[in-house]
């Protein structure tokens, strides 16, 4: 059988995560023959994270629930894909510390702008966002610290942009791709 890893997808509300993680299972399944569990914030949130909002804390907490949850998995020899928002870096970083112990960890950041997620709008959370019916929503009144230098990211961004230390890294997919 194959190792076990974590590839972990970031960004925006509506960027892609989800979409671009289910592809990459299909063709790690179909392709390559690989084992593969997805672990999405939407699903989990329901579950294993129920009890928990979307304070700085709480999504933490969530990051690091997902996280030791994709180290098990992976130590077990399953490619694990974990779609979450998880806009702070410090969190990210410790979920990488900790599953590199076990296995590799990719960071994968689903780039798309707050101009493109918000006219997506797939289930009408900016919108209520802009009118305070939510509270603390990630690019509106809530903060997404990019990755400075993900394995992946889908598109590059040029000099002077939000992103500067991310041009060492490759590009690779665009959910329009799939
Ligand atoms: C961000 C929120 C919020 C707030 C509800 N901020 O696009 P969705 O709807 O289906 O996915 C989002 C999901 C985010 O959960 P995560 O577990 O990925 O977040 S984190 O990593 O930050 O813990 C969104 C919905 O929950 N949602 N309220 N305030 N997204």
């Amino acid at each position: 059988g194959h190792r076990g890893a974590v590839v972990w997808f970031t960004g925006l509300s509506g960027a892609g995560k989800s979409s671009v993680a289910n592809a990459v299972e299909k063709m790690l399944n179909t392709r390559h023959n690989i084992r593969t569990y997805l672990l999405d914030g939407d699903n989990i949130r329901h579950g294993l994270c129920q009890d928990l909002g979307f304070s700085a804390e709480d999504r933490a907490e969530n990051i690091r629930r997902v996280g030791q949850v994709s180290k098990l998995m992976a130590d077990s020899g399953v490619v694990t894909l974990a779609a979450l928002i998880s806009p702070y870096r410090r969190d990210r970083d410790s979920v990488r510390e900790s599953v590199n112990s076990v296995a590799p960890f990719l960071e994968i950041y689903v780039q798309a702008s707050l101009e493109t997620c918000e006219s997506r709008d797939p289930k009408g959370l900016y919108k209520m966002a802009r009118q305070g019916k939510i509270k603390g929503f990630t690019g509106i009144d809530d903060p997404y610290e990019e990755p400075f230098s993900p394995e992946l990211r889908n598109r590059r961004i040029g000099q002077g942009s939000l992103c500067p230390h991310s041009r060492k890294s490759k590009t690779m997919i665009n959910s329009q791709d799939f």
